[in-house]
């Protein structure tokens, strides 16, 4: 079974005015369609397919720049939707709010460490919220469709929330301003399905 594009499970328009339909639209029926389309054409034939999405990237040979770009791609785009919802945003609570604080002292320097994170990775790339075994929670980024699944990659454990720093994520309604991005993307996360992944994830 070849992999879908999977829904939103909101409207393009969605999340405006933080994130604008027009680049919504593109973002998922272009871009993230194309990773999905080429990671299917990578896999196709190899012992790669049937395989997770997951099981793919932690046992990546990272020399298949095919299934590195389309794979990472297919994932990371999938994970960003599922973290973003304008109607069920929830707050940090929990055993997750309990991590970030023991990490990073309070919510504020977390979201302090997670902005500087998504506005100084140089280039196109991603800003993550991952945890370890045992739930340590941890902030980096990756260029690319790199993520902290595949190996070697300096950034631990399963990401829990990302944030697209590609220009393409943005560039229609900020166009060079990154920050003013990264402070609305805090407007539209879903921290119910982020701790749901943290709990997962522990
Ligand atoms: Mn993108």
């Amino acid at each position: 079974m070849a992999f879908q594009l999977p829904e939103l499970g909101y409207a393009y328009d969605a999340l405006e005015p933080n994130i604008d339909a027009r680049t919504m639209e593109i973002h998922h029926s272009k871009h993230h369609n194309g990773y999905t389309t080429k990671l299917n054409g990578a896999i196709a034939g190899t012992d790669l397919e049937g395989k997770s999405i997951e099981d793919i990237l932690t046992n990546l040979d990272m020399s298949n720049a095919g299934v590195r770009n389309n794979g990472g791609g297919f994932y990371n785009h999938s994970l960003f939707w599922s973290v973003m919802n304008p109607n069920d945003k929830g707050e940090i609570s929990g055993d997750l709010k309990s991590a970030i604080e023991a990490e990073f002292g309070s919510i504020d320097a977390f979201k302090d460490a997670f902005s500087k994170a998504a506005a100084t990775q140089f280039g196109s790339g991603w800003a993550w919220l991952c945890v370890q075994k045992g739930g340590k929670v941890e902030v980096c980024a990756t260029p690319n469709q790199d993520n902290p699944l595949m190996p070697g990659v300096t950034c631990g454990g399963t990401p829990i929330l990302g944030l697209d720093v590609w220009e393409h994520a943005y560039y229609l309604n900020y166009q060079n301003r990154r920050p003013d991005y990264i402070t609305a993307f805090f407007n539209v996360i879903n921290w119910n399905e982020v701790s749901k992944r943290y709990a997962a994830a522990k």
